[in-house]
């Protein structure tokens, strides 16, 4: 393996000493911003992630910040999802697109309030767009990357864990909702999501002074739950289908390429700058989706994708995530799979570095 230099250009987190401390074997870097991969090993967390409760430091989640009268209207030109519905205290999954459809992000969109929102981002510079758009529309709004460091809390023993810490009134934050909690005099909106389906939270971390002793008291808290350090988990969100822009997807695929399409409301998402390239694209559906995929054999390895994926001599499609899953005793995998090979039960041949395996396409991830 090789090492990855520190440097000005690859951001460390207020969490990072202790991430350090706490054993992580590798990092990726995520919005120009660490974020680690393994503690453990892979196989060895993801267990563990199903047990117990881990704590993430997501601080590369970053924020995108909209402030002013314009922040709803911005929100609403950026993305194909119709947010009139949406109050104060809620989050949404929401595809970010450009003037072609094409995916930019694919962020959890916070409303702080009606005049105040977060972008917790996904893997791309859309602050740049989001900032692009705001001048050029002459919108009132100001955009920032605020200070803050999300932290999750994953695992069946989350909700136990963080009732120590924050009281009961935890119990009642329904998904994808949020609330207000004190800590060290400071509010934090701490929300019930993140990134498994092993159910958790996330604590939005507002100030780095806050964040060593926030990461503290959950490990007082939860020593006897077995809470350890972890990460997002390669091989569960497999298992659960949740996507890795950059990886799963691109600005070349469509939300309804993403499998994405109950996210968008093109027919009343007027504002979004991508509905008319959407709508246009919508007649015929796409051509190609993502796809959970079992490949057949041993483990595969973890080599550079993604994977061509072949039928009767002819390309069909791509492999951009797999894994062995321990619990499902398969090779798990999300592919782009074009619409003559993406029936459940059609078998493919994917082509990885060390070798052609077959495979079977499936309709509905396994978590
Ligand atoms: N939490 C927060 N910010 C994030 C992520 C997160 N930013 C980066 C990245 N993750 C964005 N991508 C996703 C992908 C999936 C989900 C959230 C963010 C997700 N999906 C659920 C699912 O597909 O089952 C629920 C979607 C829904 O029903 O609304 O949670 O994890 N703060």
């Amino acid at each position: 393996m090789v090492a990855l230099s520190p440097s000005c250009r690859i951001r460390r987190t207020p969490f990072s000493r202790a991430v350090e401390a706490a054993g992580a074997k590798a990092y990726t870097v995520y919005n120009r911003m660490l974020l680690p991969t393994v503690f453990d090993s892979i196989e060895a967390d993801y267990h563990h992630l199903k047990k117990h409760v881990q704590v993430w430091d997501v601080s590369c989640e970053r924020q995108v910040e909209l402030r002013g009268s314009d922040a709803g209207r911005l929100m609403q030109m950026l993305t194909p999802r119709d947010l009139r519905g949406m109050l104060p205290g809620q989050c949404c999954y929401a595809p970010i697109v450009d003037e072609t459809g094409g995916m930019l992000n694919d962020p959890v969109a916070v409303k702080l309030s009606r005049d105040r929102w977060w972008i917790s981002i996904a893997d791309s510079d859309l602050m740049l767009w989001v900032k692009g758009i705001a001048n050029g529309y002459r919108l009132d709004v100001l955009v920032s990357e605020p200070a803050v460091a999300p932290l999750a809390v994953q695992g069946p023993k989350s909700e136990d864990m963080m009732v120590r810490l924050f009281g009961d009134r935890v119990r009642s934050i329904r998904f994808f909702r949020f609330d207000w909690f004190q800590f060290h005099g400071r509010d934090l909106a701490i929300a019930r999501s993140g990134y498994s389906k092993q159910g958790g939270f996330e604590i939005y971390v507002d100030g780095a002074d806050i964040a060593m002793p926030l990461w503290d008291a959950l490990f007082a808290v939860g020593e006897d739950l077995n809470v350890r350090a972890g990460c997002p988990n390669l091989i569960e969100r497999i298992e659960g289908g949740l996507l890795s822009y950059g990886n799963d997807m691109t600005n070349e695929n469509t939300p309804y390429e993403c499998g994405l399409g109950r996210f968008c409301n093109t027919d009343t998402a007027i504002e979004c700058i991508g509905r008319d390239a959407l709508l246009r694209g919508a007649g015929q559906g796409p051509v190609q989706q993502i796809r959970p995929i079992t490949i057949d054999g041993a483990a595969v390895g973890a080599h550079d994708r993604p994977w061509p994926v072949f039928a009767g001599g002819k390309r069909v499609g791509q492999v951009t995530s797999a894994a062995w899953s321990p619990d499902f005793r398969t090779n798990v995998a999300i592919g782009m799979i074009r619409s003559s090979h993406w029936d459940t039960g059609t078998r493919v041949e994917v082509h990885t570095p060390d070798g052609a395996r077959a495979a079977t396409v499936h309709n509905n991830f396994w978590l």
